[in-house]
């Protein structure tokens, strides 16, 4: 008879506490609008409001994880953005790594995986080399999954998407009778993960702005006039709570 060895884990916890919500949605999708605006009003340059929105992140990320969201993914940088001014661009491409500088060693801490979503390979090595890091250095964490749409576009997404199942239908891997929307899914940098159950945009725009447009199909959709910079625990908590209220009212039925 064999005799299983104990298997011994290292505990996992975080310092934050935790709060019980009956319904908290799995996977929140965040669009983090507004800095730009946020700075002009104050009579300062946009990348100020870009520098501040980027320790709300490091906010929201513990109240995710207070909360029991499982899945945070922030809207960071969208192919779109590349058309911004050189300047700008440059300054938002600097965000990723001081933000691992600044946050990294609480993020790993807190049990936090990180990962990306989007065209990675083609960022500034700068970038792409800090990304690469944190990934690696979080790859093993099980608790909040912090997930950066960075470089994403979701029509880009579902392009690439097909391309790649195109070209394995050419390998034979799969036939054309084996594609439904879940075999689909499994080509989009999504692959794995669960559809969003709550997406918030900030500042006041009600649109997508190609942000996961196959994955949010079923998604709760909730607005705020509230600028990033300004986003806060009680924000959030308030779109936690109306999610949960919205699930409620379908329960119902
Ligand atoms: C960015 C701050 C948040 C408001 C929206 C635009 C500006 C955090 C990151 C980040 C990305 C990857 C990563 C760690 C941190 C970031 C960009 C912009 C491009 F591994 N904030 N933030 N990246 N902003």
């Amino acid at each position: 008879m064999s005799m299983k060895l104990p298997f011994f884990r290292k505990k996992r916890t975080t310092n934050f506490e935790r709060i019980t919500l009956d319904n908290p949605p799995d996977h929140v999708a965040i669009i983090m609008d507004g800095n730009g605006r946020w700075a002009k009003k104050r009579g300062l340059p946009r990348i100020a409001g870009h520098k501040e929105g980027m320790d709300v992140v490091k906010n929201i990320v513990s109240v995710a994880i207070k909360y029991n969201v499982k899945v945070l993914t922030l809207y960071a940088f969208s192919t779109e953005n590349w058309k911004r001014p050189k300047a700008e661009v440059e300054f938002l491409m600097k965000l990723p790594k001081e933000f691992l500088h600044v946050y990294l060693p609480e993020m790993i801490e807190n049990n936090v995986r990180i990962e990306t979503i989007g065209e990675f390979d083609v960022l500034p090595d700068y970038t792409r080399e800090a990304v690469q890091y944190a990934k690696e250095q979080t790859s093993q964490n099980d608790g909040l999954l912090l997930n950066f749409a960075l470089n994403y576009g979701s029509r880009l997404e579902i392009i690439r998407g097909i391309k790649q199942m195109m070209s394995d239908v050419d390998a034979s891997k799969i036939t054309l009778d084996d594609l439904d929307e879940q075999l689909f899914s499994n080509y989009l940098y999504t692959n794995g993960l669960s559809d969003p159950d709550l997406l918030i945009r900030t500042s006041g725009e009600q649109r997508l702005s190609n942000f996961l447009l196959w994955q949010l199909a079923y998604t709760e959709f909730w607005f705020t006039d509230v600028l990033w910079p300004d986003f806060n625990e009680e924000i959030f908590r308030q779109a936690l709570l109306d999610y949960q209220q919205r699930k409620r009212r379908y329960g119902g039925i």
